[in-house]
Order: C-alpha cells, then structure tokens, then sequence
C-alpha cells in the first residue's frame, strides 16, 4: 500500500512511477506522475486508487492503466491529462478481463483533440474483454470524453457512465464495443481557478450535490481528505458533488484585530483581514455593525470613538450568505489633560533698561502665585546679588515692576532675574537676562 507519497517516474516507454502487480492493495492519498502509464494496475484481484492527483502529459499515455486488470476502484482522484493521454484506460488481455470503476474522479485536459476521459479497449484477441463503469464525475477539456473500442464481432468493450458531466460530441464506439450513458450534464464545471489548477468546485458550480448518492465505489473523502455528502447548496439533504472534491459549504469565521483601550475622538483602525473561510474561492465581505445601527463596509475599519466602552460587530458573509461575526469593545478613554507648568515666559522688557526709567519682569502664571525675583549683577564672573523684587500675582500673565527709582540706582552692566514663583502646593524657578545701560551715576 501507497500512502501518501509523491512518486514520479522519467519519460521512458513501456514504465510507469507505480506499478500494482497484487491485489488488495491501495494507492492513496498520493502523487504520481510520469511514465508510459503513471499508475499501472495488472493485478488480478480487487485494488483500490483513492484521492489520488495524478498528472499524465507529454508520452504519458494514462494516467491510470488497468491491463487486464480485474476489479481495479478509482475514486475521489483527479487525472490531469496532456499530450494524448488518456484519464482511464481499461484495456482487456487475453483471458484477463479489465474491469474498473471509477466514481467521483475530476479528469481535465488541456484542450487538446488527443486527449481521452475514460476508455474502455479491446484488441484483437480471443476471450478478451474490458470493461470502465464510471459515475459522478468531471470530464472537462478532454478530445473524446468516452471511447470503447473493440474489433467488429468480437468480445466486447463496455463504457457505461452514470451521472456525470462531459461533452459527448467526440465520444466513440468502434466495433463490437458499447456504450451506455445516462443522467449526463454538460454544465460549466465552475472550477475555483483552473488555469492555476485549483479544480475544487466554486460556490456557484451547479455540480454541488448533484451526485448520486450509492455511487459504482464507496465514497469515503473527498480529495483533500475532507468529508465527501456535505449539503454544498440551499436545498435540503446532503448528496455528494460531482468529481474529485467535495464543496464543504463551511461558514467564514469572523475575526477582528485592534486595541481594545484607544484615545477617546481619535482615529482608531479595526482590521477584519484575519477571517476566513475554508472554502476555496469564497470571497468575503465585511459589515461593522456599531451602535445606534451605524454601519460601515470593508475589511478595515477605521473610526474614531466617544469615551466609554464601544461594543463593534463584524458580519463576515461569503458569496452563499453564510454568515460569521464576531464582536471587539472598545474602550475609549479621555487622556488627562497636560497641566501646564506654573511658571512660564518670564522675561524683562526691555531687555536693556536705561537706568532711571521704567523696566519690568514678565511672566506667565498658570495659577496664583506670589512671584519673587532676586536682581543678580555679573561681577568678575560671578552672579552676585542686587535686588529683590517680590509681588503676589493671579494666574495669567503677570508683570512684576522694577520702580524708577530702583533702575536709576542699578549700576551699569548684565544681569538676571532669577525667578520664583510659589504657589498654594508648588514652586517654579525662571531666568531672565537683560542689561543696565546709559549713564554712570
Ligand atoms: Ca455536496
Ligand atoms: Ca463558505
């Protein structure tokens, strides 16, 4: 048994990556690419090829061969097909009948005439016969979707197909083969994104659910391992959807980032980004819900709050109406206010006072304070004191007089005011440069 492996083989003819030889074996979960065949089966018992990707192209001729295989089960596989290969090939041996059936299988080409879904053939030979039953499955962009070919008046081919989606145009019977079609849509598959080989079905592929329910071989997964029968569309009951996946239908989960304490009234941005949904190719839309049945749009909001506690909803809504939300508070809270400080701005206008005429300290209060300014003189490189002026004043700008008498006795030379301002529980200190000037006494 294969489990989960990637397994791909050279160009070379007449090979293949896996080679099954014995019965009851299984090839699951897996990879597999290149040869002649990618996947061979000549065992003469039951086998089982299960939510397998195979890729056939260039000489790859099939993607899963059975010679003469008997009793070969392909499900929930994807087969993608270039060159000319074909997705199934069922081909008889002598004495060694074929028989595969294939359910849930998404085979795509590539466009080209050559390519072939499913085929069922028989060559020239005496008791030898081959058979491919396949239902709910995709056959897209293949050249011949179905062929059974068998050689006129001899054993025979059979291809029946049940339930399944594919162009019949190109199919073809030769000879003695047969084929049986019922149930058949040729709908647009509605593939996420095949030119990128996403073949999982879009929310909108009416191949959701349209399956049968007791398919040729037992469902189990869908690739991918997810579960196969989930209810992908509106109408009540869960039916397995046509091909290799199966559309889960699952509701976004709704997510929001952001602070939960921001600054009351100003900008802050919520990001919705982070939800998701598991459903392939469901884009997403977002509504904030706030109160008072405000609403806004987008995965981002970006608003500002009033102070208090804000309750934000997000309805997150994929393109079939399932809906997520999630909820975020915020907390806007009112920054204290910066307290200015007491003293501020003190000054002496002007700043060179002519002895003998007036001259004064300003200087802002924040609060009442009394204001005390000693005069310091430069002397020999030291501030040594002169005065002391003292007023109490109200908050606001204030301004301390130096009388015109006290100028004119100043003596000629640079000065500081040195500041003190004391209020009721605090104290603040300022200088003030200026100069004595005019003349000597
Ligand atoms: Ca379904
Ligand atoms: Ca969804």
């Amino acid at each position: 048994m294969l489990r989960r492996s990637d397994v791909s083989a050279g160009a070379t003819p007449d090979t293949s990556a896996v080679s099954i030889q014995g019965p009851a074996t299984a090839l699951e979960d897996s990879v597999v690419s290149g040869g002649s065949a990618a996947v061979r089966v000549t065992a003469l018992g039951p086998t089982l090829i299960a939510r397998a990707r195979v890729e056939a192209a260039g000489v790859t001729e099939a993607a899963v061969r059975c010679d003469g295989c008997n009793g070969l089960d392909v499900v929930s596989s994807e087969l993608r097909l270039g060159g000319a290969a074909r997705g199934i090939e069922s081909r008889g041996e002598p004495y060694r009948p074929a028989v595969v059936d294939a359910s849930q299988l998404t085979v795509v080409g590539r466009g080209s005439d050559a390519t072939v879904g499913v085929a069922a053939v028989t060559p020239q030979a005496p008791y030898t016969t081959a058979s491919v039953q396949v239902d709910n499955s995709i056959l897209h962009r293949v050249g011949r979707a179905l062929v059974a070919t068998a050689p006129a008046g001899g054993p025979g081919a059979v291809v029946t197909a049940v339930r399944s989606n594919y162009d019949p145009a190109a199919n073809l019977v030769t000879g003695s083969a047969q084929l049986t079609q019922s149930l058949r849509t040729t709908l647009d598959p509605r593939f996420v994104d095949a030119a990128r080989g996403d073949l999982r079905l879009a929310h909108d592929s009416q191949l959701i659910d349209l399956g049968r329910a007791a398919p040729f071989v037992a469902a189990g997964s869908a690739l991918g391992g997810l579960p196969r029968a989930v209810d992908g569309n509106w109408v009540p009951g869960a039916a397995p959807d046509l091909g290799a996946y199966e559309y889960q239908a699952a509701v976004p989960v709704a997510r929001i980032a952001g602070p939960a304490r921001v600054p009351a009234w100003l900008p802050v941005t919520l990001d919705a980004t982070r939800s998701s949904d598991s459903d392939a190719g469901d884009a997403l839309t977002f509504t904030w819900i706030l109160p008072g049945g405000e609403r806004a749009t987008g995965p981002v909001l970006t608003r500002a709050f009033a102070p208090g506690r804000t309750p934000v909803t997000l309805n997150v809504t994929d393109p079939t109406g399932r809906r997520g939300t999630a909820t975020h508070v915020v907390d806007a809270v009112v920054a204290p206010a910066a307290v200015p400080p007491l003293l501020s701005g003190a000054r002496v206008a002007p700043r060179e006072v002519r002895r003998g005429r007036r001259a004064e300290l300003r200087l802002v209060l924040a609060r009442p304070a009394r204001a005390t300014a000693f005069l310091q003189r430069r002397v020999d490189g030291r501030w040594r004191f002169e005065r002391r002026v003292q007023r109490p004043l109200p908050a606001g700008a204030g301004v301390v007089p130096f009388v015109r008498g006290m100028t004119a006795t100043l003596p000629r030379g640079r000065y500081r005011a040195f500041v003190t301002a004391r209020g009721d529980q605090e104290s603040a200190t300022a200088k003030a440069r200026f100069r004595v000037v005019g003349r000597r006494h």
